[in-house]
């Protein structure tokens, strides 16, 4: 993919400190604004709706920090890569959050149940995107791990799963950007991008997102990253049509 890995030899003990001051990112919330067409309330009439793509991509270096491991390093192997922030071919960026600005609930129902796996104890994938509802936390380590939420919409969660529980569902009810640690493994992070509605998507490794069945007519996207923060622009939706839409994440 030819990422550039800065490394960096820490501990995990180091990483822990760390961690505390620097994995916030700028404003990481839902919008509230509410999208020039509705999103919102009941189906779309049949044929009534089209399909946008966006490519973002980002001319800066990537993050990617490897760190050395000192604990259940037979289920986490000796290091483990922290992708804050990835960079494909031809500069397409990965693992944004891709969205159709929308305030109200929407009726229609995304046909995606999201999952979330701790593996290599990592979470996998590190952005994940979820209609509001049940999400499935996976257990294929085999240790023990933590879920812990940091969120305002929805209640914290701080629960343990044991090794021997390979999945446990959690809920979340509300639209927010939740941030996910695991306590017993201070490396490992997450992010669950919830929506009101299914017009969602997750950049790919080449930058892509695709969002299907949006009504036609005027909409604002809104992007967001984990290091990069947020932006928004404006498009078009023609019936039947695939808007595409190309994000320089510098330029725009
Ligand atoms: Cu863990």
């Amino acid at each position: 993919m030819g990422i550039a890995r800065r490394t960096v030899g820490l501990l995990v003990v180091a990483l822990a400190a760390a961690a505390c001051s620097n994995d916030q990112p700028d404003a990481p919330r839902v919008s509230d604004e509410r999208a020039p067409a509705e999103v919102g309330g009941a189906s779309p009439a049949p044929g009534n709706t089209g399909t946008i793509e966006v490519r973002v991509t980002y001319g800066g270096a990537p993050v990617v920090e490897t760190l050395r491991i000192n604990k259940d390093t037979e289920q986490c192997g000796e290091a483990t890569t922290i992708e804050k922030l990835l960079v494909g071919d031809h500069g397409g960026l990965a693992n944004a959050v891709v969205s159709v600005a929308a305030a109200e609930r929407s009726a229609v129902v995304s046909r995606v149940e999201p999952q979330l796996d701790q593996r290599g104890c990592a979470f996998r994938p590190r952005v994940l995107a979820m209609q509001a509802g049940e999400l499935e936390i996976l257990n294929s380590d085999g240790v023990l791990h933590n879920i812990h939420t940091y969120s305002t919409a929805n209640a914290t969660i701080n629960k343990a799963q044991p090794k021997f529980k390979k999945t446990m569902t959690v809920t979340f009810s509300e639209p927010e950007i939740v941030k996910v640690t695991c306590d017993v493994h201070s490396w490992m992070q997450a992010w669950v991008a919830v929506f009101a509605h299914p017009y969602f998507d997750v950049t790919d490794a080449q930058g892509i997102a695709t969002i299907e069945k949006v009504p036609a007519g005027p909409h604002t996207i809104e992007l967001w990253h984990e290091v990069l923060g947020r932006r928004t622009r404006e498009v078009e939706v023609k019936a039947g049509d695939r808007t595409q839409v190309a994000f320089d994440w510098e330029t725009s």
